[in-house]
């Protein structure tokens, strides 16, 4: 018997090196125990092209299906022992294909991965099953990519778009996952691009799925279709969109720009759009449970073409449209904007950013037990355009106070409609300026105003109504 505690040190060193190898040759046993050979069927396809699809079991398959860096053909090989067997052929390492078409991967359980890489293809479908699967598509020209995935509340998997040496096209992406939590990443690199038609993901009864697209300085993300990220409402999934770009030279900004609309429904989400991002289609950002959610464009100079609604139903609510970098310029709204935050404590800061039509926040309700004990909203530097209509059922603070060296400048009716609580106009310097406004504040109950410093207004035409006015 092994006496550990009077054994040498050599001694010690030998049984440590021994184990090693003995965990070691575990792990390779296991390994090869649950590899098994993935089935790969094949009809004609369009041309001369052949239709696969590659049946995998419950084994951890992986498939890299690419132009062969030795041969140059186009082929299916695997780095963690995966084998094929062709049509009920015998097993082989890998196989080479003259041109594909569609394929399909049905992989099963264990923990599955795809590479797709240096190809073209029509149709690809994948259907990783459960597990903790993954997918790369790197430099690939296809059609229509479909996924369906999420079997166990707690897998997760991982879908990943990327450019790395040339600027491709995909038709479409639509997704389908049922559990677990799920994630779409597409990501364009090194000056290339990637063009996609549109992007629909769908939640059933999931932990969360989430989409983002990025972009490094000189790259591009386009996508010309609608992206549509929806959670079953009967569920609690929630749903995550992260749109940005990576800046590493002001004259070359990365872009991510969406010519139609971005739409995101689910129980609960957050949405960040940062950088060099454009949408040029309406912005929906619609949460129905009772999470606390959150909406942030905090960086870079996104731009909202379209009218952008966000609703964010009961919770702590956080909508964030405010600069935390002062060089970064104003978030431009072209189209209305409408926030909605429900029940709750939220919290609404926005700043420094540009309405260029009409501005409405409801903050709904408020809570005495929860942060703050009120809604709190915040206006920096803020051009208001259109008419601002702020209203709350409870107790809200509304702070306007953009910095020494910002504008609150607000250029049609003013009108806030507070529970209890108060507007503060809170600024030092002669920067907030209500140009023609009616100033609107309170009902039923008065509000007041606190002018700490000077408010320009055109005195004839200004009116406030029902609310006491302090001037220090
Ligand atoms: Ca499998
Ligand atoms: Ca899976
Ligand atoms: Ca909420």
């Amino acid at each position: 018997m092994l006496n550990l505690f009077f054994e040498s040190t050599s001694a010690r060193h030998a049984r440590r090196r021994r184990c090693r190898q003995y965990s070691n040759e575990i792990q390779v046993c296991e390994q090869r125990l649950l590899l098994s050979a993935v089935d790969v069927t094949t009809s004609p396809g369009p041309g001369g092209s052949v239709n696969v699809t590659f049946t995998g079991t419950d084994a951890n398959d992986q498939v890299l299906l690419g132009t062969h860096y030795e041969t140059g053909l186009l082929t299916a090989y695997s780095f963690n022992g995966t084998t094929f067997r062709l049509n009920g052929g015998p097993e082989t390492d890998s196989l080479t294909f003259s041109s594909l078409s569609d394929v399909t991967f049905n992989l099963n359980g264990g923990s599955d991965g795809v590479s797709i890489f240096t190809t073209s293809l029509r149709d690809l479908n994948l259907n990783l099953g459960s597990g903790n699967d993954f997918a790369f598509i790197v430099d690939a020209n296809i059609r229509d990519v479909a996924i369906q995935d999420g079997v166990d509340d707690f897998e997760q998997n991982s879908y990943t778009i990327q450019t790395f040496a040339t600027s491709y096209h995909l038709r479409n992406i639509e997704a389908q996952f049922d559990r677990g939590s799920s994630q779409i990443t597409v990501d364009a690199f090194t000056g290339k691009s990637i063009e996609i038609g549109k992007v629909s993901i769908s939640g059933g009864n999931v932990q969360s799925v989430g989409f983002s697209a990025n972009a490094d300085s000189g790259s591009q993300v386009l996508i010309t279709g609608k992206v549509q990220i929806q959670n079953d409402p009967s569920y609690f999934g929630v749903a995550n969109v992260l749109l940005g770009t990576q800046q590493a030279t002001p004259s070359e900004p990365g872009s991510v720009v969406l010519t139609k609309d971005l739409e995101l429904n689910a129980p609960g989400g957050w949405m960040t759009i940062s950088g060099n991002t454009s949408i040029h289609g309406k912005t929906d950002f619609v949460t129905t449970g009772f999470y606390n959610d959150r909406f942030v464009a905090e960086s870079g100079a996104p731009v909202f073409e379209g009218k952008v609604t966000i609703s964010t139903g009961f919770g702590d609510d956080y909508i964030l449209l405010e600069k935390f970098d002062p060089s970064f310029p104003a978030t431009e709204f072209h189209g209305k904007v409408s926030i909605s935050t429900g029940e709750g404590n939220d919290i609404v800061n926005i700043g420094p950013a540009i309405f260029e039509g009409a501005l409405t926040i409801d903050l709904g309700d408020s809570s005495p037990f929860g942060p703050f004990g009120a809604d709190n909203m915040r206006l920096g530097a803020v051009d208001v355009q259109g008419k601002l209509d702020v209203t709350a059922t409870g107790q809200a603070i509304v702070v306007i106070s953009p910095p020494a060296t910002g504008q609150a400048h607000f250029r049609k009716d003013a009108s806030f409609t507070l529970g209890a609580g108060g507007v503060y106009i809170n600024s030092s310097a002669s920067n907030v300026t209500f140009d023609k406004a009616q100033v609107f504040v309170g009902q039923p109950n008065r509000i007041q105003v606190n002018y700490i410093g000077n408010v320009i207004a055109n005195p004839a035409k200004r009116k406030l109504t029902n609310a006491d006015l302090f001037t220090s």
